[in-house]
Parts: C-alpha cells; structure tokens; sequence
C-alpha cells in the first residue's frame, strides 16, 4: 500500500530500522559531522570540476536533452552539456577520495544496509548526483529493475536478459497473490548539501517497496510523491524496491548528493569495481574495503581458481594453458 507521509529524521537506529520496514526508506541527520561534510563536498566539486575542465563530465537531466544513437548504440556524445545535459554525475568514487572510501565502509552502512540485506553486501555503484538549476525529474524507478517477478508455473514468463528498465505491464500491474521479490539492492543517499523540495530533492513514494510492482513509466501523475528535504550531513537509506527519482530543481543552487548502491553479492555489480579500482588504492584498501568492493568470494562464486579461496588479488596469478612434463 502507497503510504502519504514520510517517517521523521531519526538517530536512533532501531526506529530507523523500523522505518525501512515500514515506508522503505529512514532518514539518519548529523550522519556526516561539519568537517565531514565540508572535506567530501570540497573533494567532489573539485573533481567536478576538473572532469568538466577535462570533458570528463557526464550530465543528464537536461530538459530538452535527446538520447541519440549511433549504429544501434546510445552515443555518449548524448550525455553532455553540448547536448543539453544539466546535471552532473561522477562515477566510481572509490577512486576518487578517502572520503567516499569511508562511506562504503560507514558504521551507519553496516547497520542499515546490513538490516536490508543481511551481513554480506557490495558495491555496486559509488556515484554522485550534483542536481543543478534547469535539471527536470528524473523520473521514479526502482534500484532493482531487473529483477525477474513472481510467476505461476504455467505462465509465460519474461526472459531474464530481456528485462529492460520500461517496465512491462507485469511489472507494473503484477499479480501479488504469488508473492513479491525480496530486497536484493539498498542505497544510501549523502546529502552534501540541503535538500529542499525547489532544489531536486530525491523523489520518493513511501510503501511503494511492497507493492511488488515497479512503476509506470508513462504516467507517474497519480503517485502520492514525498520530497526527501533535508539537512547537509543527512544519510537517507532506502530499499532497492523503493520508487524513487531525482527530483527537478527550480532554485538556483546545486543539490549535492552521492550515491552508494549495495547489492547483495550474488548480483552484479553496476561498475565493475574489481576491474575498475585504482590498482595504486591496493595495498592500503582494508580488508573490509575489499569485501564491499567485491573482491571476496562468496560461496564460490567470483572465483579465480579455488573456491577454498577468501579474498581474490587484485593481481591474481593466472594459471594459463599447462602441458605436463614429458619424461
Ligand atoms: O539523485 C537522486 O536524488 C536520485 C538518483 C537516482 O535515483 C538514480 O541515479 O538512480
């Protein structure tokens, strides 16, 4: 059941718990003390900035901003200011700074995300989400899109690999007497700046976790829609079923925001972070560090060679093509 009230900011961490059941998302203020704040937005707007200086810069939200292709293929040209895009986005912080490290790491993490999830989780996207003036909704959508739904045994079902992020009339009207899909992806939203409802404030809808259904991506007009608003150093954690979206800024300041996405670690992960990590980070990544960002193997799975093994390398010995010795 769509719910029409939010739950209040809470420290406490059983309420918060709560919270997550009950509307699918809590809101923990002071997460982040002053200096924290002001050392992770300094970092991010200056890596912003340079990944602009160096047309590294990603931005969507524009609102006349087209999607193009080029042979089949999303051009990448279609995500930039030239073609309209307003908000920025920075991906794969992991590398970017300690103190994005830190919040993959975060006690608040452990707890919260380990309430959704259970004790084992990784990485799956470290972003952020500088949400500008001009910027439109992005329109809800749920973290976990792709996850197949319910169905009875004599039914057609919808082929894993051809789910897309439109969701189907079986996603959005589904049957929920079969059940719904657990939780298999919970986001922590950084609020590096204030979030108020004029300067895109994340989008949420408060019990839509479990409807079982993802929602409809032609008209959303009929949502009863909360605006996330906010203190700087608030830490918003919802649920990967939660139909949620950026909101559209009509103020002129910019929205601070990072994104850390955990799934659960059977799924894969949105960046390739074992791929992508910075090999220099290696050797002063914890142990912990290592396991959110993926390296550990779960019940065999994200192997090498043995499944005996705990932590893959980074630089992993390859056993290549052997011939035996020949006496
Ligand atoms: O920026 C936000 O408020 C939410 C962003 C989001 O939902 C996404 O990137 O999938």
């Amino acid at each position: 059941m769509l719910l029409n009230s939010a739950p209040p900011p809470t420290k406490d961490l059983e309420q918060a718990k709560l919270d997550l059941t009950k509307f699918g998302f809590c809101i923990v203020p002071e997460a982040l003390n002053k200096d924290e704040i002001t050392a992770a937005r300094e970092r991010l707007l200056d890596q912003a900035e340079a990944e602009e200086q160096q047309g590294l810069s990603f931005r969507d939200g524009g609102p006349e901003q087209q999607v193009k292709l080029i042979n089949g293929r999303i051009d990448k040209n279609s995500f930039s200011t030239s073609n309209g895009g307003v908000n920025q986005r920075l991906w794969m912080l992991a590398n970017k700074g300690q103190c994005f490290r830190d919040m993959v790491t975060h006690p608040l993490v452990d707890e919260l995300v380990g309430h959704i999830l259970g004790k084992e989780f990784i990485l799956s996207t470290h972003s952020a989400n500088i949400a500008k003036p001009g910027g439109v909704r992005m329109g809800l959508h749920t973290d976990q899109w792709w996850m197949p739904q319910p169905v009875r045994a004599d039914e057609e079902y919808i082929k894993p690999s051809e789910i897309s992020r439109s969701a189907a009339d079986s996603f959005v009207d589904p049957d929920t007497s079969l059940g719904i899909s657990p939780p298999v992806v919970a986001n922590c939203m950084w609020m590096l700046s204030e979030f108020s409802s004029t300067n895109g404030s994340t989008e949420v809808v408060p019990g839509s976790h479990l409807t079982g259904a993802h929602p409809n991506q032609e008209d959303q007009s009929t949502y009863p829609i909360i605006q996330a608003e906010a203190e700087a150093g608030t830490l918003m954690v919802f649920d990967g079923r939660l139909w949620h979206g950026t909101g559209a800024n009509t103020g002129n300041s910019d929205r601070v925001g990072v994104l850390t996405t955990f799934c659960s670690p059977q799924f894969r992960q949105q960046e390739n972070q074992t791929l992508g990590l910075d090999r220099d980070l290696w050797d002063k990544c914890s142990e912990k560090l290592k396991t959110r960002l993926g390296f550990k193997v779960w019940n065999a799975y994200g192997r090498i060679e043995s499944s005996m093994d705990y932590l893959i390398d980074i630089e992993p010995e390859r056993i290549k093509e052997l011939k035996p010795n020949k006496k």
